[in-house]
């Protein structure tokens, strides 16, 4: 039986779970890991110590889109991305940027508001502009794995809302912010979410600026 390495709180781990529930996968353990006293067996198997890490059989797998987009491909999920080599280039486009640019500038934003400065703002603001047209290409569809990479930090940064500039920027993007409205309501997402008031809770001691 393959066994899935996760954390409730954790976004890049939901996104796997929220595959494994898209695509019915019963023969997968869930081994949830305190990520305040990782789990050694975590730590020997993976050379970044994170969630969420797969090991299927001998195949060892970490990062959360390699891992989803394995499980879509071996479990034959056809619209998980595009057949379009166009659409497809520019799905995965966005799930990088998305990671690359987008989530470490709503982390720092937390804990450090002053960090959302007008370069961030406007690098952030072109890499949305980019994301919208994509979502446009794709029609606003949801049932793929570019929603449910994006949708577990929409739902949190959404929940935080109050505590950073960036779903502002979102939110002046009609067709994009609806995108993700949707992909938040998914049911997979949805039944992968830690609690609310829990997780606002811990994401605020973690990170927001204390005074
Ligand atoms: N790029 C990775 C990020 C995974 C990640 O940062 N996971 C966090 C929890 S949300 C973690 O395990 N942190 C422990 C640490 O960095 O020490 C992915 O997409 O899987």
């Amino acid at each position: 039986m393959a066994r899935l390495f996760t954390a409730e709180i954790c976004p890049f781990a939901q996104r796997v779970r929220a595959v494994v529930v898209r695509l019915g996968i019963t023969d997968i353990e869930l081994i949830e890991v305190d990520l305040a006293d990782r789990d050694r067996e975590l730590l020997a198997l993976s050379p970044t110590g994170r969630v969420p890490l797969l090991m299927d059989g001998k195949l060892k797998l970490y990062e959360s889109a390699v891992v989803g987009e394995y499980l879509a491909r071996k479990h034959g999920w056809d619209g998980a991305l595009s057949g379009d080599p166009v659409l497809a280039a520019r799905q995965r486009l966005l799930m990088d940027r998305w990671d690359q640019v987008i989530n470490p500038a709503w982390y720092r934003s937390l804990g450090d508001p002053a960090a959302f400065d007008r370069r961030v703002k406007e690098r952030v603001a072109r890499e949305l502009d980019e994301m919208e047209l994509t979502v446009a290409m794709m029609s606003g569809a949801v049932d793929n794995l570019v929603a449910l990479h994006c949708a577990p930090f929409w739902a949190r940064m959404d929940w935080l809302r109050r505590h950073s500039p960036l779903p502002g920027l979102v939110d002046a993007r009609a067709g994009f912010r609806a995108w993700l409205d949707e992909a938040i309501r998914m049911p997979e997402i949805a039944a992968t979410l830690p609690e609310r008031e829990w997780a606002v809770r811990r994401y605020e001691s973690a990170y927001v600026a204390k005074g």
